[in-house]
């Protein structure tokens, strides 16, 4: 399999598909494209109709959409438990992952993904609707673990498709210096500890390139 994804340092969505294969030892090769070049936009639409990151090649099929390709991922490797093994839980991590890939717009823009920055609050006070966001995010976090998190530090307990779209979220709540709850402390330590995040952060933190718009956030 082959994933292009866009730079590490500042990709979101790249991180998603990424993070699961990695955690999960799916083996792949990957192509990181470079955002904002003059032939950023040609390389993306080679791989994926919509111009965008991530894409995942596997012979002749082509996935784009981060969910997309995790529900490919998942049914490629159904002996790997991607989604929750229980229907319940499987359920709600789908209905999370898909709240997660369709909103938290305003937390998004102003406290955009940014694997190289040292922790700092935002340049500008965050608005009411990305504090509802992370309120929101700090409450589905605390549901799941209570719920379904007895068998380990992430979601469902183990760390599934849930995390990898919700693993953003913790570069983001990280970076600004979000005040989060013990029960979002404790998630995000887990998610920072796993070897798939410490990879990708070292690439992320390596890469020469520099979008200005989102290192003055
Ligand atoms: N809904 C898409 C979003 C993908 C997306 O917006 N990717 C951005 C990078 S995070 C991208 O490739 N942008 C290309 C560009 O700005 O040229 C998904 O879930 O994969």
């Amino acid at each position: 399999m082959h994933l292009t994804i866009v730079n590490k340092a500042y990709s979101s969505w790249s991180l998603r598909p990424w993070i699961l294969m990695r955690h999960f030892a799916i083996p792949f090769d990957e192509t990181v494209v470079p955002l904002r070049q003059s032939d950023t936009s040609a390389r993306l639409l080679a791989v994926s109709p919509t111009g965008k990151a991530p894409a995942l090649q596997d012979g002749d099929i082509h996935v784009w959409e981060s969910l997309a390709i995790i529900e490919y991922l998942a049914e490629s490797f159904p002996h790997l438990a991607i989604w929750p093994r229980v229907k319940a839980a499987r359920a709600h991590a789908r209905a999370i992952s898909s709240e997660m890939h369709a909103g938290f717009m305003a937390m998004r823009q102003e406290c955009s993904t940014n694997f190289r920055r040292a922790p700092r609050p935002p340049r500008k006070e965050l608005s009411a609707d990305a504090r509802a966001n992370i309120a929101r995010i700090e409450a589905l976090i605390a549901d799941c673990r209570q719920r379904f998190g007895a068998n380990g530090a992430f979601l469902f307990g183990e760390f599934c498709a849930a995390d990898a779209m919700y693993a953003p979220v913790v570069n983001r709540l990280y970076a600004y210096d979000i005040r989060v709850n013990p029960t979002t402390k404790a998630y995000m330590d887990a998610m920072r500890a796993l070897p798939a995040w410490q990879a990708w952060h070292k690439d992320g933190a390596a890469e020469p390139w520099v979008i200005e718009e989102y290192e003055d956030l």
